[in-house]
């Protein structure tokens, strides 16, 4: 029997729509993450390693988008690691959207016993993030679970210029453009009230996950604004104010679109 974690470990890597699992399989929260972590340990042996952790439905803009009203969490690693102003594969993607992001960076291994105040001064820099979400359940739908157990529908991330952590997060403007035209405007207040209550909600459940975060990795903090749809041929930029600007592009498979 083909179980649940390798029916979405599949999906991922081929971008192929699955039905929600849920619709067979019932699982609880907690089984939820463990499908997360099995998809991840999969993409492990095939070669990848770890690159950070996000967070999903830390802003209401979100939550409504989605219909989902809790935080959830999920695992970032080597594949989708893009740089800032790359051309993304449109072929590796089903259904991609995008959304703007605060990232933190580590500069040491945060220690699992250490309070989420204490681990905030395991961050040596902030910067703005563009997240591609791509859901791989047909529609983009799902129940809480079901997107839990899809690693919170993580696709890839860039991150722009690096900035020191020096200074207030909270109240700053958040812009998505698309080909230049603004197509998302928000505010860093949305994320759970400040991006630091967002990096310390991860700090305190990948600890209850038992996921290290270690040098190196990044936390995003979750959306302040809603995604948009990631169109190929298109060009997208995230502006945080006082935090910088990034920029992804999708490319055009095939030709013959423009
Ligand atoms: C789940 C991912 C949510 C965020 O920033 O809130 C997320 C989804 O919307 O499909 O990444
Ligand atoms: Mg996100």
């Amino acid at each position: 029997m083909t179980e649940p974690f390798e029916i979405l470990f599949r999906a991922q890597t081929t971008a192929t729509a699955v039905p929600q699992l849920t619709a067979d399989t019932p699982f609880d929260l907690p089984g939820a993450y463990r499908i997360q972590r099995a998809v991840a340990e999969l993409r492990y042996a095939a070669g990848e390693r770890p690159t950070g952790f996000k967070m999903g439905f830390t802003s209401r803009a979100k939550m409504q988008q989605m219909g989902v009203d809790e935080v959830i969490s999920g695992l970032l690693s080597s594949s989708m690691a893009w740089l800032d102003g790359d051309i993304v594969d449109p072929t590796t993607l089903i259904h991609p959207r995008i959304e703007p992001e605060v990232v933190f960076r580590l500069g040491r291994d945060v220690d699992p016993q250490e309070s989420a105040d204490s681990a905030a001064g395991a961050v040596d820099a902030v910067a703005a993030g563009l997240e591609v979400i791509d859901s791989r359940y047909a529609d983009f739908k799902f129940s809480l679970v079901d997107v839990v157990a899809d690693n919170a529908s993580a696709a890839g991330y860039a991150v722009g210029p690096w900035q020191p952590p020096a200074g207030d997060l909270a109240n700053r403007g958040v812009v998505l453009e698309v080909d230049g035209a603004v197509a998302e405007t928000g505010s860093t207040a949305a994320i759970l009230g400040d991006p630091w209550r967002a990096f310390a909600a991860a700090v305190r459940l990948s600890r209850s996950l038992d996921v290290a975060l270690t040098a190196g990795q990044v936390i995003l903090a979750g959306a302040a604004t809603a995604a948009v749809p990631f169109r190929p041929g298109t060009s997208v930029r995230a502006t945080v104010s006082g935090l910088g600007t990034v920029t992804l592009a999708l490319g055009v498979s095939g030709g013959g679109s423009s």
